[in-house]
């Protein structure tokens, strides 16, 4: 009886989560115009990853060989980091700026949960996987955190943040953002990061704030630094009266 239920629990589960993988990964594929073999190669190089592995010991570097099978590719000057604003930085990116879940692999894994098991070879489950604070190696944590040092490593031309605004403290020094992604950033490629600092209803930070001080200076000499304040109304307002035209709405 329990083999019979692990089949038809399991089973079901495992081949959802592969076929979406390969399914979403095609249709991006498909405009870029990649062989037929890609998505296969990235599931594949993907599971490496954590299939076997104890769920909260998968580090980043896990994920090296995968993102050298899928890199990011960057677009210059329309590249769109968010910490803590994760909803409006994917409505105001629309049809003009690339965030990381805008990248084949963001959009393919962005809200999804994996991990593996120790000592179960070629297995993928969606359940029972540590949470996000459980562990710190968790396969999802590490992807994102791999993923974004990536992204964040080939960012160039004028980059842009969208940062929270009702938050004492917008640059937040636990933040994937602030650990990761703006230790990544190279001056030479990167020419400068503007800060948009977006409030919903109550205004707590303005340009002046203290962490983003810390941010300006954490930047590598050669990334020039501006900030910009705008409510979120506002942005959403003017991102429906330009619709996908990039204009720029702060
Ligand atoms: N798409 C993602 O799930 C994701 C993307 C997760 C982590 C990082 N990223 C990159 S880094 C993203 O493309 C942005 O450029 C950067 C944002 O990361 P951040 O600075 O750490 O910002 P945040 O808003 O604090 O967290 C980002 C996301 O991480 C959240 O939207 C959640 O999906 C997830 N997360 C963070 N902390 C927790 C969490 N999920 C569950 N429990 C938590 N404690």
């Amino acid at each position: 009886a329990i083999i019979v239920l692990a089949v038809v629990v399991v089973e079901p589960v495992m081949v959802t989560f592969k076929a979406t993988f390969i399914k979403d990964c095609k249709r991006i594929a498909a405009k870029d115009r990649r062989n037929s073999t890609y998505c296969v190669d990235v599931w594949s190089a993907f599971e490496k990853a954590y299939v076997g592995r104890d769920p909260c010991q998968v580090p980043p570097e896990a994920y090296d060989h995968l993102l050298s099978v899928a890199p990011p590719q960057p677009m210059r000057n329309r590249m769109l980091f968010w910490s803590g604003t994760k909803e409006v930085a994917h409505q105001v990116s629309v049809g003009c700026y690339q965030t990381l879940e805008d990248t084949m692999l963001g959009s393919v894994l962005d809200g999804k949960v994996w991990c593996g098991k120790k000592g179960r070879k070629s297995k993928t489950f969606t359940s029972g996987c540590p949470g996000w604070t459980e562990c710190v190696n968790t396969p999802v944590r590490s992807f994102w955190s791999r993923a974004s040092a990536e992204f964040a490593a080939v960012a160039c031309g004028d980059a842009v943040v969208l940062l929270n605004g009702s938050r004492d403290t917008p640059f937040s020094p636990t933040s994937t953002f602030a650990k990761i992604e703006v230790q990544k950033f190279k001056p030479g490629k990167m020419k400068s990061l503007t800060v948009v600092l977006v409030t919903k209803d109550k205004v707590v930070a303005n340009c002046e704030n203290a962490s983003l001080n810390k941010l300006k200076k954490q930047l590598k000499p050669g990334i020039k630094y501006i900030c910009k304040e705008v409510t979120e109304s506002k942005l959403i307002k003017c991102k429906k009266d330009h619709g996908k035209s990039c204009v720029v709405c702060w």
